[in-house]
């Protein structure tokens, strides 16, 4: 236990966490200067109906409820996809990720997805001046392809490679090895004398599995996520070494938030944008002591009360920097809610009445709407009027509605999907964007009132996550103002509108692109 204290406080200096903050003067911004810093805070399978300001009473996010009365609260706005990695592609190249083979939820030894050179949201910032950087999640794979990936070398290409300027990660997701994180091109506080290495195929090193010895658990897991133990975790995926750089889950959601404040305060007195992206409440639901059994519903509950004190953090440095007011943020999640996601951590037992996906039906990996429509904030103040909007946006529009906020014009080929949306996004108009695909293993229409959701053979239930799935071999078609929970196939009844909506998604699959 000695050691590993010991070794855990190294750690926490290999971060730089340990030393007081620097005293920076506040420095005045260039007077004139109209380009706002952009935030975007990027929770992990938050649902629609898991934050105060979207209805739910169980557990309280004061954070989130403040940011979304100083800001524009969304009604329609959605992620990408209805799950990570291609909701992530997706806000990043503006394209939708069913268009690329390749996208779907990456392994954590999985390669870059997004090729370097290619028109990003955080290149088209550079361009624009902006200082720009990633803390958190990425899922989005590292290295190139037909190589092997250098853990305990160069990690290269990464986020640096397409647009940011700094990146500290989680390489793929809290569940997958290798449970370290990675700074620009390196693992945080490797040992060379103990060199990481990865699999998800055959199992590496000696380190018991979950599989072989959950006596050594303090989570356990309810499906897969039983290979190698870290932090009495079992996680997907083998890795041995590198004991001294792994993370200690109870700590993660400090470590990235202190990066994250961190990067605005080093880029106070220049434009900067940042994204950042937390690893709430995505499991293993692991919080701060100083979280635990404070929602009342369980880890899941208590992920949710972390990641109102880390958006509460971003905001406080706002403020502290007197940058609240020069600062568009941006608050939303890459897909809708999963209560059992592989982890018996109580989540299921202890929802006690609270639900995850508001009135919407399905949740993440789900065609139905609670999938992919996902709270979704815009605060800046004195620039965005507060108040509610119901217009249709996805966050792949942040790349052509920040072209048009900088100034730029995006080439053709870029972003083919991304919608100019910044009058939505800034509160001025009700009107969003004209239709939208969402990305379940079906794909869906929206367009106007209406949701076709096209025929597919999946199966109606994932029972290991107990979400309904939206699949159906028959079109179904719903009236989402009327029907907002989808519970009323009209399909039959309007076949001319069923006609209309397929050949318009035939249409738009065709073109390879759908941006005006
Ligand atoms: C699934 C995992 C789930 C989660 C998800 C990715 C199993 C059985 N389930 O394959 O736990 O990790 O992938 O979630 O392994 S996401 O939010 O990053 O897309
Ligand atoms: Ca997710």
């Amino acid at each position: 236990m000695e050691s590993h204290s010991l070794s855990r406080r190294t750690f926490m200096k290999s971060l730089g966490l340990a030393a007081a903050a620097a005293v920076v003067p506040v420095k005045l911004r260039a007077a004139g200067a109209k380009r706002p810093n952009v935030v975007v805070i990027y929770a992990d399978d938050l649902g629609y109906g898991d934050v105060g300001c979207y209805g739910a009473t169980k557990v309280k996010t004061p954070n989130i409820d403040r940011l979304a009365s100083q800001g524009v609260r969304f009604t329609h706005a959605h992620s990408p996809s209805a799950t990570c990695t291609p909701s992530r592609y997706a806000m990043l190249t503006g394209e939708y990720a069913w268009r690329r083979k390749g996208t779907g939820i990456a392994r954590g030894n999985a390669r870059m997805i997004i090729e370097p050179g290619r028109a990003t949201l955080p290149s088209l910032m550079q361009k624009a001046g902006y200082t720009t950087g990633v803390v958190g999640k990425w899922h989005l794979g590292l290295g190139a392809h037909g190589q092997e990936i250098d853990w305990n070398g160069e990690i290269k290409p990464g986020p640096l490679d397409i647009g940011f300027d700094y990146s500290f990660l989680i390489p793929a997701t809290g569940d997958r090895v290798p449970c370290v994180y990675v700074e620009n091109r390196r693992v945080v506080g490797l040992d060379p004398s103990d060199p990481i290495e990865v699999s998800f195929g055959k199992p590496v090193g000696d380190e018991p599995t979950g599989k072989a010895h959950p006596e050594l658990l303090k989570m356990h897991p309810s499906h897969g996520h039983n290979q190698t133990i870290v932090n009495g975790i079992s996680r997907i995926g083998y890795m041995s070494g590198g004991k001294a750089a792994r993370w200690v889950d109870e700590d993660m959601a400090d470590v990235i938030t202190a990066k994250a404040t961190d990067f605005i305060e080093k880029n106070q007195d220049e434009p900067f944008f940042l994204y950042f992206s937390t690893h709430d409440i995505h499991v293993p639901r692991v919080p701060h002591s100083r979280f635990v059994g404070k929602s009342g519903l369980g880890p899941r509950g208590d992920a949710i009360v972390q990641l109102d004190w880390c958006t509460g953090e971003i905001l406080k440095a706002l403020d502290r920097l007197k940058l609240a007011d020069d600062t568009l943020v941006i608050f939303t999640s890459d897909n809708g809610p999963v209560v059992d996601d592989g982890y018996k951590d109580d989540a299921v037992e202890k929802l006690s009445g609270h639900t995850p996906s508001g009135p919407l039906r399905g949740g993440k990996y789900s065609a139905f709407d609670a999938g992919t429509r996902v709270p979704f904030i815009v605060r800046w103040p004195g620039k965005v009027k507060p108040g509610q909007s119901d217009a249709l946006l996805c966050q792949i529009d942040l790349m052509a509605s920040f072209a048009s906020l900088t100034g730029q014009t995006l080439a053709h080929e870029d972003a083919p999907d991304s919608f100019d949306v910044l009058d939505a996004l800034l509160g001025k108009t009700p009107v969003g964007r004209d239709h939208l695909i969402e990305h379940a293993r079906a794909l869906s229409l929206i367009k106007g009132d209406w949701k076709y959701i096209t025929p597919n053979k999946g199966a109606k239930i994932n029972r290991n996550v107990n979400i309904e799935l939206g699949n159906d071999p028959k079109p179904q078609l719903y009236n989402l103002k009327e029907d907002l929970g989808e519970r009323h196939n009209l399909a039959e009844k309007h076949p001319e509108r069923v006609a209309e909506l397929a050949a318009l998604l035939a249409r738009l699959k065709a073109a390879g692109r759908s941006r005006p």
